[in-house]
């Protein structure tokens, strides 16, 4: 995968050489590029802010250097295909590649948006900063790209940059090869629409806190079994939105009694809340 990120703090994604994505770059699984939007002005002051139409307070980024900065990233693309690369014209036009815009105002970011992203070829990020960036940019780059305005949640950050952050390693730790061990991945939060389960390590006793027994049984159907409870338990709990959207198609009869001990009853498919019957009497 090929990732290019355009910001006016290029220094802000110097994090993505670290750890687990840095390796990724490293061994050749992915491709990172960042790019500083000033480059791509032509004046004395390297201006990419201007007062907004209609007035109101902020900035907002002018269209002309981002129109600059895409076209020469797509531009890159281009060569790229031409000289037979992955989806050169024996494999008819090769896909566009998907401009990623940061904003509050977007779709929401979640896992099932992260694995979708993690099948593309080549990912563009487009870090505005201020009151946002000239929205005629955004409809002209759909000649060049498929554009995804995509907000991480309901709160607003100063730019894109810590959001590129969070959804390129998201997304990177998906790519084949990157997570060493593959199974990590079918085991953790969302990865079937419910919070992971608690997990423990030595020592079984720590500060009077014993970790559950069941865990230290050696009884791989009881542990799988419990584990799946404290995941209805969880998810009850901090997420109830999850629930309601989680597929009760493939629930086993355990499961069913675990989330009726929770409140929950199988309706049509999914799962609905009863309503509050303690307060009887
Ligand atoms: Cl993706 N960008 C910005 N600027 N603010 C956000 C966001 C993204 N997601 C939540 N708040």
């Amino acid at each position: 995968m090929r990732i290019d990120v355009v910001s006016i703090f290029p220094e802000y994604l110097a994090p993505l050489e670290l750890s687990l994505i840095g390796k990724a770059r490293q061994d050749g699984l992915l491709e990172l590029n960042v790019h500083d939007l000033r480059t791509f002005t032509t004046d004395k002051h390297r201006t990419v802010d201007d007062t907004p139409y209609g007035g109101g307070a902020g900035m907002v980024m002018k269209p002309e250097p981002w129109a600059q900065a895409l076209e020469s990233i797509a531009a890159a693309r281009v060569a790229v295909t031409e000289s037979g690369g992955s989806g050169s014209s024996q494999d008819g036009p090769a896909k566009q590649p998907v401009l990623v815009v940061p904003s509050p105002a977007g779709e929401r970011f979640n896992q099932a948006l992260a694995y979708e992203l993690a099948e593309e070829e080549q990912l563009v990020f487009a870090c505005g900063r201020y009151e946002g960036i000239d929205e005629r940019v955004i409809e002209w780059s759909a000649e060049h790209f498929t554009v995804r305005p995509v907000s991480l949640g309901d709160y607003v950050l100063n730019g894109g940059e810590v959001a590129v952050l969070a959804m390129v390693e998201a997304i990177g730790r998906l790519l084949p090869g990157v997570v060493g061990n593959p199974e990590s991945l079918v085991e953790e939060s969302h990865s079937d629409g419910l919070l992971e389960y608690p997990v423990y390590t030595k020592p079984s006793s720590w500060r009077d806190r014993d970790v559950p027994a069941v865990l230290l049984s050696g009884n791989h159907g009881k542990i799988a079994q419990w584990r799946r409870h404290e995941q209805f338990r969880r998810t009850a709990e901090r997420r109830p939105d999850l629930l309601a959207k989680f597929d009760a198609g493939g629930l086993t009869r355990a499961d069913r009694t675990a989330l009726g001990e929770l409140g929950y009853d199988v309706v049509d498919g999914h799962l609905r809340h009863r309503p509050n019957d303690d307060v009887s009497d």
